[in-house]
């Protein structure tokens, strides 16, 4: 009978035979191409740790200053704080989901965005306070921008 033995065992087969501590299973039973598929899962694993590299090299863009992200239904920050005459910019960025950037009274004139899928819009406040906002097609969508 043909036998395949583990190679990670390095004693002979003989000597595995008579002391049965590594597993000998008929080679009829087991694919041929293990090694090969272990080379496979070796490269789908350096591909997969790849993406995960990438993905954090991404995160840093929501933490830019005066800078609004608008993805997964959500402003972030959902506050964010500038200084008088500094510029926030929302970037849009939510797969293709159209969302808007709309003040609330008295900013109604001064934050008001198209609706946008992708690009981004950019206000300069001049003057200190609380500026209210929301997503128009979303009202669960809110945030706000203090200027001090
Ligand atoms: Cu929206």
């Amino acid at each position: 009978m043909v036998v395949h033995v583990n190679p990670s065992c390095a004693r002979p087969y003989a000597a595995v035979r008579a002391n049965k501590l590594c597993h000998v299973t008929p080679l009829r039973r087991r694919p041929a191409l293990s090694l090969r598929r272990f080379a496979v899962a070796l490269a789908l694993a350096a591909t997969l740790t790849a993406c995960g590299a990438e993905k954090s090299d991404d995160q840093p863009a929501q933490a830019e200053p005066g800078v609004v992200l608008v993805k997964d239904m959500q402003f972030t920050p959902a506050t964010i704080t500038v200084q008088a005459g500094e510029s926030v910019t929302w970037r849009f960025d939510d797969g293709g989901v159209p969302h808007n950037v709309q003040g609330a009274k008295p900013a109604d004139t001064l934050i008001h965005s198209p609706i946008l899928r992708d690009n981004s819009y950019t206000v300069t406040f001049d003057t200190p306070g609380t500026y209210q906002y929301g997503c128009t097609l979303h009202p669960q969508m809110t945030g706000s921008v203090v200027v001090t």
